[in-house]
C-alpha cells in the first residue's frame, strides 16, 4: 500500500512532510488545500483495502486540518464524537505511515484510542459523549488554572443524543471555556429525525434564505456612498453574511457564543 502511494510521486508531496500538527503551521492556504486532497486520496485508497468508515472522515478533512492548524494538540484537547471520523486526524498526528494498518490485527484503531497516541484525548465509539467528556476535561483544567483549549466535534446525528443536550445545558450553566464544533452534514447513519434537525444550519441555504440574502445585498448596494463598502466587508466571508441571518439562537440561549454556519470544505481565505 505504502509502496503504491510513493509511486504516485508528486501526489503525496505535502503529506510526506506532515509528521505532526506542528508541520502544518508553516503551510500556505493553497498548500493546505493540496494537503486536503492528498489526505482524502490516502483515506480512499486505504479504506478501499481495509474497510472502515469512509464518508465521515472525508467530511472532516478540512476541519481536521483547520483544528490542528489553529490549536496545539495534544496540549489543546480535540474530542471527536463517535470517533469514526478521526482518520484525517490520525494521518496528521503522526500515523501517516501506519495508516495502511487501519483496523487490521495489531494495526491502528478505527477510533480515537489513548493507548495509541497522545493526540487521541478520549476513547470513543459511542455517540453523543464528546461535549460531556470535553466539559469534564475543561472543568478539571480550569480548577488547575490551565488555560489550554478543549474542543468537542460533534455531528448533527450525534447531536440528537440526550447526553449531548445535558452537556450543553451544564456547560452554559457553569460557563466553562469550551468550544463545540457542530459538524452538520445533514446525515447520520441514515437521514436524521427530530424537531431540532430541521432547525440547524442547512435551513439557511434554502431558497427563501438565499433570496433574503440577495435582497439584503441589493439593499446595501442601494445605499449611496457606503453601501458598497459595507457589502464588501460582508462579502469577505459569505459565511458572515449568512451568519447575520442565522443567529444560532438555540445555542445562544444555552450561553454559547455562536459563529456560523461556515462551509466546512472551503479553505479559501477570501
Ligand atoms: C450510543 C450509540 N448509539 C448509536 C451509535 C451508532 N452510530 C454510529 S455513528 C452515528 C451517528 C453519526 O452521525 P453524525 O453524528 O451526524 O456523524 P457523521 O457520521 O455525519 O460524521 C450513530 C448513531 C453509536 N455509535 N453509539
Amino acid at each position: 500500500m505504502e509502496k503504491k502511494r510513493k509511486k504516485t510521486g508528486s501526489k503525496t508531496r505535502i503529506l510526506e512532510s506532515i509528521n505532526s500538527p506542528a508541520d502544518l503551521k508553516g503551510l500556505k492556504p493553497v498548500e493546505l488545500q493540496m494537503l486536503a486532497r492528498e489526505i482524502r486520496t490516502l483515506i480512499i485508497e486505504t479504506v478501499s483495502h481495509t474497510g472502515g468508515h469512509l464518508a465521515p472522515s472525508l467530511g472532516v478533512v478540512e476541519l481536521s486540518i483547520a483544528l490542528h492548524y489553529v490549536y496545539d494538540s495534544p496540549s489543546d484537547k480535540i474530542i471527536w464524537d463517535v470517533g469514526h471520523q478521526a482518520y484525517a486526524h490520525k494521518i496528521i498526528t503522526g500515523r501517516r505511515n501506519t495508516f495502511h494498518t487501519l483496523r487490521q490485527y495489531k494495526g491502528i484503531s478505527g477510533f480515537p484510542k489513548g493507548e495509541e497516541s497522545p493526540y487521541d484525548s478520549f476513547n470513543t465509539g459511542h455517540s453523543g459523549t464528546s461535549i460531556s467528556a470535553a466539559l469534564g476535561i475543561t472543568t478539571a483544567r480550569s480548577i488547575k488554572g490551565d488555560k489550554k483549549k478543549v474542543i468537542a466535534v460533534i455531528g448533527d446525528g450525534a447531536m440528537t443524543a440526550g447526553m449531548a443536550f445535558e452537556a450543553l445545558n451544564q456547560t452554559g450553566h457553569t460557563e466553562r471555556d469550551l468550544i463545540v464544533v457542530l459538524n452538520d452534514n445533514e446525515m447520520s447513519i441514515d437521514k436524521n429525525v427530530g424537531a431540532l434537525s430541521s432547525y440547524f444550519s442547512r435551513k439557511m441555504y434554502e431558497p427563501r434564505f438565499v433570496n433574503l440574502k440577495k435582497r439584503l445585498e441589493n439593499f446595501l448596494l442601494s445605499i449611496p456612498g457606503v453601501g458598497e463598502n459595507i457589502l464588501a466587508v460582508f462579502k469577505k466571508s459569505e459565511d458572515s453574511l449568512i451568519g447575520l441571518l442565522t443567529p444560532g439562537m438555540f445555542f445562544e440561549a444555552l450561553k454559547f457564543r455562536y459563529i456560523g454556519p461556515i462551509r466546512g470544505h472551503d479553505l479559501n481565505p477570501h
